[in-house]
């Protein structure tokens, strides 16, 4: 690896941007394109951002391939070719690699380089920023393109480490291999990450054991490798494929055709009817079988007893079944999508322990304690989630006006304009921040809607400010003062005039 370049003291910036995963490289490309200097800085040593950290066993991404991918350039999404309907996560970060590469965006991305500090100087109206390698820098923009899932949520338990064995976390996991081969391993948690990694941990541990506090709603993926008639029909008409997604709820899934018709008004053979058929093709597209899944708890509790007799049908023990059986409602929290999850109950050497209510007792140094018992384990995975939408903005200590910081200034929960902006912060723009519909939708739609919204935000400040004028007030106030005034001077004979004849 090449040495990490000196640190930076350049205040002539148009942009800064924080993070280097789709977001940030987008933004990027975008402003070079409107002609504006930018620099990025990325903690990570390459791009990617979430398909950067998050190499878990088992990643993928629960939006079709050919809907999860960058719009903004029709070269791009017609040469780059997918291989499965669900993407993984190393083909989506060579993706985000190709994409570096072709855009050429490297060459003004600082890695390896956290950013520490953001303070907006009022007497200049720029934001300085501060890195962990020394960098102070200046742009007039400040472009946090952090991510909404980037920052690890790890559980202050008891006894946190203590343990003798290996630990890892889903969201910060090593770059090498990790191999669980006749090992005992242990699970905490049991959201996406956890469904996603746990059938393939399982594959290789001599025993598993998954710590669960709140059982999740999942659906078949049904992944396969992409087929080559559906690429050619997307890609023959992929302008009017992403219109027709950006029409939907979660900027996803268009061409899933479900009856526009309510749960409550069709019997319980069309239940049955719809969504097996949803179950059968797999993905996302299983709570739209009807359309007031999430508008009416009658409606929902419908779909939930559905997913309950799949999870009973599938699990052999009942109790584990009813381990399994989410009682929340379906759809509150974002739908997993699984490879193979409930089956892994039914392997003998697969245990599913139930910590409620008292949670986690202890990490030990032989194991974790939990649910009354001690169990031994050679290794643990944390698939504890992130400090959502938020973490990855307030862990830099970002001021805005009379040095109000961030933190205080969300205080009573983050408060934003359109999730893009926020008061007392010029300049400041937050991608996929919290009030927009980020996590609930295709992501890579939702970045790059916001990228376009603040480059024409940009170009609009361009084009009514003068670069470089000095900023002061230039009409004068109170129209017959002034006619009066003018009034006099010419009854003067216009004295005080520089007049040539
Ligand atoms: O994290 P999570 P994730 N003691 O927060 C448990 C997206 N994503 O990394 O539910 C014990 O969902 C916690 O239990 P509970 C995905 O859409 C997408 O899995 O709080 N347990 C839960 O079971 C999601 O929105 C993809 O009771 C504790 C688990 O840890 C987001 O990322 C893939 C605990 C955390 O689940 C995060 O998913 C992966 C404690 N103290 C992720 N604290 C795809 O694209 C937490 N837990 C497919």
């Amino acid at each position: 690896m090449s040495a990490l370049p000196q640190p930076e003291t350049d205040i002539g910036f148009d942009l800064i941007i924080v993070g280097a995963g789709f977001a940030g490289m987008y933004m990027l490309h975008k402003a070079r394109g409107m002609g504006l200097r930018a620099r990025v800085f990325e903690a990570g040593d390459g791009v990617g951002g979430t398909w950067y950290w998050n190499r878990y066993p088992g990643a993928r991404c629960d939006v079709e391939s050919m809907e999860y991918s960058y719009q903004f350039s029709d070269d791009l999404q017609q040469d780059w070719r997918w291989t499965e309907r669900f993407a993984p996560q190393p083909e989506i970060l060579r993706y985000a690699n190709h994409v570096a590469d072709r855009f050429d965006l490297r060459a003004d991305i600082r890695f390896e380089t956290r950013v520490l500090s953001a303070q907006f100087e009022e007497s200049s109206a720029r934001w300085t920023v501060r890195t962990d390698r020394g960098d102070v820098v200046t742009g007039q923009y400040l472009v946090m393109a952090t991510g909404c899932l980037s920052s690890t949520n790890m559980p202050a338990f008891p006894g946190l480490g203590s343990f003798k064995g290996q630990s890892y976390h889903t969201g910060a996991w090593p770059h090498e291999p990790v191999d669980f081969t006749g090992k005992r391993v242990g699970v905490i948690g049991t959201g996406s990450s956890a469904i996603q990694s746990i059938p393939i941990i399982a594959e290789q541990a001599s025993e598993l054991v998954v710590f669960q506090r709140t059982a999740n709603y999942s659906v078949p993926a049904r992944n396969a490798p992409l087929d080559p008639g559906y690429e050619a029909e997307v890609k023959a008409e992929y302008t009017a494929f992403r219109e027709r997604n950006s029409q939907m709820m979660g900027a996803l899934g268009a061409r899933i055709q479900v009856p526009d018709r309510p749960a409550l008004s069709a019997t319980p053979e069309q239940h049955r009817q719809e969504f097996d058929k949803a179950w059968e093709r797999g993905g996302l597209g299983f709570q739209r079988s009807f359309n007031d899944l999430m508008i009416d708890s009658r409606a929902n509790e419908i779909a939930k007893s559905y997913v309950h007799e799949r999870i009973r049908a599938m699990v052999k023990d009942p109790a584990t079944a009813e381990l399994l059986c989410p009682t929340a409602v379906l759809g509150c929290k974002r739908m997993c999508v699984d490879s193979g999850y409930f089956d892994t109950f039914n392997l003998p050497h697969v245990k599913l322990v139930d910590i409620r209510p008292k949670g986690i007792e202890a990490i030990t140094p032989t194991g974790v304690r939990a649910a009354g018992q001690d169990f031994a384990l050679d290794a643990i995975v944390y698939a504890t989630g992130f400090d959502a939408m938020t973490g990855s903005l307030l862990k830099v200590d970002i001021r805005g006006r009379d040095g109000l910081r961030l933190a205080d200034a969300w205080s009573a929960g983050p408060r934003t304009y359109l999730g893009l902006n926020v008061a007392g912060f010029p300049n400041l723009f937050t991608i996929s921040g919290p009030g927009s519909p980020s996590v609930l939708t295709n992501m890579i739609v939702s970045i790059e809607q916001h990228v376009n919204w603040i480059g024409g935000c940009i170009d609009w400040m361009r084009a009514n400010n003068v670069p470089g004028k000095t900023r002061v007030f230039m009409p004068l106030l109170g129209f017959p003062p002034y006619v009066e005034r003018c009034n006099q001077v010419a009854a003067s004979g216009y004295e005080g005039f520089e007049l040539r004849a």
